[in-house]
């Protein structure tokens, strides 16, 4: 009995991770990655998710995910995407689904499998962080957006504070290249929200 319950619920996470997210499109989600783990709590890296089982996670719904466009290569006017490496990942090191944080809210970002760099600085294997708020859909294949919503981190930053009004708030992290573009593929974090009081 217990087997058959973890199975389905290994079943419904890959599901769940697969269906929003072509391998084309994303890369936080592939099952070699631990699939079932970052799409649904901890993700790679977090000292702080030992005790917060899928169990634990399970009774918080889960964030739509961004609609994000399909990624390609190069854009139409030439310009050559910075490719990411097969496994690199980001993520939100101090946060998941389903939180109640506190004004000024704490925010960590975590990247592995790639390096983080200033903006302007082109260098194969980095980018810098941008912070998503309250994003449903943007594109894959033009600079981001520079506004409140669209928080660009080019000093090479790795976390931010910031006050949020009350309510619930959804994060999403994706890395830019030296000209805010995402990568190819894209290397975006699982889109959260976080309750703010
Ligand atoms: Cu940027």
């Amino acid at each position: 009995m217990k087997t058959v319950s973890m199975a389905a619920l290994a079943a419904l996470a890959l599901a769940g991770c697969a269906n929003p997210y072509p391998p084309h499109q994303g890369r936080y989600g592939p099952p070699a990655d631990g699939c079932a783990a970052p799409c649904t709590g901890p993700g790679p890296g977090m000292g702080m998710g030992a005790g917060m089982g899928p169990g634990a996670m399970s009774n918080m719904p889960s964030t739509p995910p961004a609609q994000v466009s399909a990624s390609v290569a190069q854009l139409p006017s030439g310009y050559q995407k910075a490719a990411a490496p097969a496994g690199a990942s980001v993520y939100f090191v101090n946060l998941r689904n389903g939180m109640v944080v506190n004004n000024p809210v704490r925010v960590v970002f975590g990247l592995s499998g790639m390096g983080v760099a200033p903006a302007g600085v082109d260098k194969p294997g980095t980018g810098h962080h941008h912070l998503l708020v309250d994003v449903a859909a943007w594109d894959a294949n033009a600079p981001l957006p520079a506004n409140d919503q669209h928080r660009h981190f080019g000093m090479g930053q790795t976390e931010v504070t910031l006050t949020l009004p009350p309510g619930p708030h959804t994060l999403q992290l994706v890395l830019g290249d030296q000209n805010h573009i995402a990568h190819h593929p894209p290397v975006m974090s699982e889109r959260i929200t976080v309750q703010v009081r």
